[in-house]
């Protein structure tokens, strides 16, 4: 009797086995991770429509939920020549690229290059320097024309100058025998008004990026994205992020460098405050006087000292902080599950990493503690000669670049209308971004070139429900 018991238990446990092995079959279907439809953890809305980057971060205080939209208006509506009956907002210029901050982050998206000499408020700008660092770090501009090319100006003075991109179209082939082609960009600068350019300028030119979640990183902790760095690859993988210490200008310190395309902002508020001064010419308390090229700009009518009142740059800060993150489109279909995992076993997440948790923000509670799936590292990577420029920010050399978050990269085409990406947007499709990956990231690339094209399919149908 008890010898039965023993064998029908052990047939029981064999067949057991063997339902539990029938569980992990390769074919079985891929499941999503819970929850990772919700790229901002609680910061996070259901909107796919073209206004998808621009909802408010939901369980904002009722103050803030107010000021967001004084914010929005900042953002939104365009400056004016001073002076103007419009108080508030006048001081555009003397020098400027745009006239509002949505002229090149529309619909609080992504900018492209322009596509014809002259388009204005595409979102491109060109920054400049010289070679050498400033006391902090910083880089050194060019004598003349500052740290960045205007190439807008008010009627009483003449602007900058102008520039044209040349595309060089270059063509190659996946492992498989499909071929692709792509185009890259050289710049020259034309129409100088101010005398010549220094002989060694550098030109480093950037696009606007999409605003979402961006209070969501700049609650990262330190700690949070210290963790990840590896600046001498000690794990052996070839990837060997690190950190852009850079100088923040309000509080006089070093600090972990976070936003732009080469993490040269620590906060929000200098990137806010840095984008008046340069790219509309209006002055904030941080950065003071006229950006002025013609050497003296004091007959010219100013908007005030400073042209945006502390408490106006702060509702622009706000917003910045709180556009919240769309949330995934097809996050358990099959093929972007396949993608999910191409993605993780082609190395892209060393350093697009997946997901990260907010420590706590200083000023926007609603911020802190949420678990992001942002698909960066915020740290600098040596992205190989094809992408780099000579231009250095801080610690960050010409070739190294910020890993940019992918949340958002699906809905580029809804909201700006184009599929143009990287740094320059010189990519015309997601999958000329990946072939642009070299350096540290020339694993992953070659991983991509020698997978099947439903493997390639696959991946940027990952990448499209980000
Ligand atoms: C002339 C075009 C232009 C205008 C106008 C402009 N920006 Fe930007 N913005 C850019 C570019 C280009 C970048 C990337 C900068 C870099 O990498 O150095 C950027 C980056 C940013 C970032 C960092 C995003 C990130 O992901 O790191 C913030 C925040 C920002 N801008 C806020 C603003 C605000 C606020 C205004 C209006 C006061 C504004 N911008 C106006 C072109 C513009
Ligand atoms: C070594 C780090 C690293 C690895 C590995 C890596 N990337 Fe990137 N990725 C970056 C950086 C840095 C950029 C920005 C480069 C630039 O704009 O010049 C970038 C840009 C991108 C962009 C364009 C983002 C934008 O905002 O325009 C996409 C898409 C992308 N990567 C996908 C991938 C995929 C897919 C893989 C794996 C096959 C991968 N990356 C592997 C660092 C990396
Ligand atoms: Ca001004
Ligand atoms: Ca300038
Ligand atoms: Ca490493």
């Amino acid at each position: 009797m008890r010898k039965t018991i023993v064998i029908c238990g052990l047939t029981f446990l064999v067949f057991f086995l063997q339902q539990c092995k029938k569980e992990i079959k390769p074919d079985d279907p891929l499941k999503a991770e819970e929850n990772e439809q919700y790229s901002g953890g609680q910061v996070t809305v259901f909107d796919e429509s073209p206004s998808a980057f621009g909802s408010q971060a939901p369980g904002l205080s009722g103050d803030d939920e107010l000021l967001f939209f004084v914010g929005h208006a900042f953002f939104t509506e365009n400056w004016v020549t001073a002076p103007s009956s419009t108080k508030g907002r006048d001081g555009l210029g003397p020098f400027f690229n745009s006239n509002s901050c949505s002229g090149c982050h529309f619909k609080d998206g992504r900018g492209r290059a322009p596509q014809f000499d002259g388009e204005v408020s595409s979102g491109l700008v060109l920054r400049l320097s010289i070679p050498g660092q400033g006391s902090h770090g910083e880089s050194l501009n060019e004598p003349l024309y500052g740290k960045q090319l205007q190439d807008q100006a008010i009627s009483s003075v003449l602007k900058e100058g102008a520039y044209t991109i040349l595309y060089t179209e270059t063509s190659g082939t996946f492992n498989d025998g499909t071929t692709y082609n792509l185009r890259k960009p050289e710049y020259q600068i034309s129409n100088l008004n101010y005398g010549a350019m220094d002989a060694s300028v550098q030109v480093s030119a950037r696009v606007a990026r999409q605003m979402i979640g961006l209070g969501l990183l700049e609650a990262l902790s330190e700690a949070t994205i210290l963790s990840r760095a590896d600046e001498n690859d000690a794990n052996g993988d070839g990837v060997s992020g690190r950190v852009n210490y850079v100088w923040d200008y309000k509080n006089q310190q070093t600090a972990i460098g976070r936003f732009g395309w080469k993490a040269e902002h620590p906060s929000l508020y200098q990137q806010s405050a840095a984008a008046l001064y340069e790219d509309i010419g209006i002055s904030t308390s941080l950065y003071n006087t006229q950006n002025c090229t013609t050497g003296d700009c004091s007959s010219l009518a100013n908007g005030g000292d400073p042209e945006i009142d502390e408490d106006d740059l702060l509702k622009v800060v706000l917003y910045c902080q709180t556009l919240a993150v769309p949330a995934r489109r097809n996050w358990t279909d099959q093929t972007v599950l396949k993608g999910k995992q191409l993605f993780i076993n082609s190395g892209c997440v060393s350093c697009h990493a997946s997901s990260m948790t907010t420590g706590s923000h200083p000023t926007v509670s609603a911020l802190s503690n949420q678990k992001i799936y942002p698909y960066s590292d915020l740290l600098l990577h040596d992205m190989g000669a094809g992408l780099a420029d000579s231009h250095t920010d801080f610690l960050a050399t010409g070739r190294e670049w910020r890993t940019p978050p992918l949340w958002g990269i699906g809905l580029f085409q809804t909201v700006n209308n184009h599929t143009f990406y990287l740094h320059d947007g010189r990519a015309r499709s997601l999958e000329e971004a990946i072939l642009w990956h070299g350096g540290e990231a020339g694993g992953a690339r070659s991983k991509f070139v020698t997978m099947s094209k439903a493997d390639r399919d696959a991946l940027i149908a990952f990448l499209k429900s980000l």
